[in-house]
């Protein structure tokens, strides 16, 4: 009993299981919800075979989303920016599993969809920087802080997906 506790205790804190639970913010932009492409977006995540452990539909105020951007605050499209994502409603989501972070970055795809490759959800999904309809975070202290940011602790969902032996090579 006590040794299955130690041992139950040292899994979940082994380096393996750790790395399984970083943690990325995603968000479906105005334009992805006016589109009907919130299904899409999440479909992609999910047969990849990340964890979906946090997700509400909010509409952002000015504040939020200029605490969210803050290091583009100098940059000329800021303002605009700011304003694209206050026009409607955005679904912010957190999900985890190895390597989210560059992994999510990649099915994203670049920045301006004109240079997103094909395959990526910007690619394959919109045409503009300026309505290129999902966020992720660029590492795992953005992650972290964009976190914190959208979503009190208690509303992020630790739990055993079933088929994890299915996904990860080992899971203790
Ligand atoms: P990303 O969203 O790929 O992390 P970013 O953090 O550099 O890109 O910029 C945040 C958002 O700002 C980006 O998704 C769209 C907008 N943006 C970036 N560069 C822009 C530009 N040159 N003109 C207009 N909007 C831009
Ligand atoms: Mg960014």
């Amino acid at each position: 009993m006590v040794l299955g506790c130690l041992l139950a205790l040292f899994a979940s804190l082994s380096p393996a299981m750790a790395a399984h639970r970083e943690r990325t913010f995603l968000m479906v932009k105005p334009d992805g919800v006016q589109r009907g492409l919130v299904g899409e977006i999440i479909q992609r995540f999910e047969r990849k075979g990340f964890k979906l452990v946090g997700m509400k539909f909010l509409q952002a105020d000015e504040a939020l989303l200029k605490k969210h951007y803050e290091e583009l605050a100098g940059r000329p499209f800021f303002n605009g920016l700011v304003k694209y994502m206050q026009m409607g409603p955005v679904v912010a989501m957190a999900w985890e599993g190895l390597n989210v972070v560059k992994t999510g970055r990649d099915i994203i795809g670049a920045t301006n969809p004109m240079e997103s490759s094909p395959g990526t959800i910007r690619g394959d999904l919109c045409i503009q920087v300026g309505r290129n309809i999902i966020h992720g975070s660029d590492s795992v202290p953005s992650a972290d802080r964009e976190l914190a940011l959208w979503f009190d602790s208690k509303e992020l969902v630790s739990w055993k997906q079933e088929m994890e032996t299915w996904i990860y090579e080992e899971t203790k």
